[in-house]
Formats: C-alpha cells, structure tokens, sequence
C-alpha cells in the first residue's frame, strides 16, 4: 500500500514544485507514493465559485466557508489522517512525521485569508499541525515541508545509506562539521584528528563537536538530551533494559 497525499489548496499549481525534484520527484515517478493536489474553488457552488466571507464579529480580512472546505474534504474521506496547516496547531515534530509516514497517507488543508470557520475543525476532527513560529502566506508552504519530511522516510526512498541517520536526529544532537578535499582551502587546515585515520578518535571528536554545537545553539535540545541521558542510566541501574 503506498502513501497517498492529497492537498486541499486554492493553488493547486502550488504542487509537486520542489516536490517533483531530487528524492522526492524520483520517488513520484517511481511510484512509490502519490500527490493529488485539488482546487477548494471547485467545491464551491454559487454563481461566483465564492470561497472565503467576512468574519462574524468584524475584524479585518476573510474567513474560509465551512460549506465549501467541508464539500472538498467529502469528496477525499478515507482512512487517511486529516491534517489542517495553521500557524496555532500542534509543532510538527521528526516524532509526527515518523507517525504520519508510516501509515496510509495524509489528507492536507492548506489554509488562505485569516483561516477557516472553526466549526468545520470540529465536524470533521481535523489535527491542525504548524512548522513553526513565524508567519507563512498560507498553508502550501507547510504542506511542502511536512511531505518532504514524510517522503524521505518510505521504504525505498533513501537508499540504506541515510536510514540509520534516523537514529542520530533521535539521539537529540545536532550535527557535528563536515569537511571535504582540499585539506587545506584559503588557510584554512581541516581538524588533523580527520586525516588521522583513527576510526574511534574520529567518532570521538565528532561527538564532542556535536555536543558542543547542540550546547551552543540549542539549549533546549542539550537539556532533553541530557535528561535522556540520566533517565537511560536509572533505567540501567534498576535494570530495566
Ligand atoms: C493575525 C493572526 N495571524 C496568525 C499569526 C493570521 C494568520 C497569518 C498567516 C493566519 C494564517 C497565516 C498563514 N499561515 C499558514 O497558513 C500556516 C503556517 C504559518 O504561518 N506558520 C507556521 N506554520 C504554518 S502552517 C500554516
């Protein structure tokens, strides 16, 4: 059963984009998963294929019209998660994306204008998911970046080399320095210990340098990282495995 994404969006034309190149465009043709991008303002009915009204309550800007959404999500209804981009849902998160990737597909509303009548979130339960705090045009962009993240981690999609780097975001540490040919460009020498060919002095260096980074730039990811740690080393000394 491969994953099936489809994207509720007034610019359908929005997709694949960065979606039909590299990794992911690859895996498209191949098909080892499936993108349908549909027009809400087909689910419209009026005489004008209107979309959006003025807000209840006043304030500035429009409001997505329950009847016409609820009629594009009729049309998709299937086992699949319905997920609604908005800058207030719930942080997506590498933990989310694993979830999401292993099961059947995803069903994306991609929001316009100020959002989206509140009560369409409730009939249809919709899980309303952000990929960050600052201010996007509208939910396409975050629809992009939730399937990048997904794709990449379906069978097949990444060779077997990349797998295992699952395990090194999971570790909660942020990448150490990386270095390539000329050892030495404009004066600047790559670290010796790289060059050493001392395989256990070189994954040593490059753990302190990823703990550094990860202390440095991300003190939240150092503290969770080092509670991990502590809780690892009561549940060895209690001898749970
Ligand atoms: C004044 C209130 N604004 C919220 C900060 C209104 C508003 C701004 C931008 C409502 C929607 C949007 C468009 N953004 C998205 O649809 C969106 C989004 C984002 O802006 N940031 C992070 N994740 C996401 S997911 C969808």
């Amino acid at each position: 059963m491969i994953f099936r994404a489809t994207v509720l969006t007034l610019f359908p034309d929005m997709f694949p984009g960065p979606l039909g190149h590299s990794l992911a465009g690859r895996a498209l043709e191949s098909g080892l998963w499936r993108l349908d991008a549909r027009d809400i303002r087909e689910s419209a009915t009026d005489r004008h294929r209107s979309v959006d009204d003025t807000p209840f309550g006043g304030g500035a800007g429009m409001v997505m019209r329950p009847d016409v959404l609820d009629a594009a999500l009729a049309a998709v209804a299937d086992d699949r998660p319905l997920l609604y981009l908005t800058p207030r849902g719930a942080p997506l998160t590498q933990a989310v994306v694993r979830g999401l990737a292993a099961g059947p597909g995803v069903v994306l509303l991609c929001g316009r204008y100020e959002g989206i009548d509140e009560r369409v979130i409730e009939a249809r339960a919709l899980q309303e998911i952000s990929v960050g705090d600052y201010v996007l045009s509208g939910g396409e962009p975050a629809a992009l970046v939730l399937l990048d993240a997904c794709v990449r981690l379906l069978p097949g999609v990444m060779g077997a080399a990349d797998s295992a780097d699952e395990e090194s975001f999971s570790s909660g540490l942020l990448e150490y320095p990386h270095y390539t040919r000329p050892a030495d460009w404009r004066g600047r020498r790559v670290p010796d210990v790289l060059l050493s060919g001392h395989h256990a002095e070189v994954a040593a260096w490059r753990r302190r340098e990823a703990e550094r980074i990860t202390r440095e730039r991300r003190p939240d990811l150092w503290a969770a990282h080092l509670a991990g740690l502590r809780a690892g080393a009561v549940a060895t000394a209690s001898g749970t495995p």
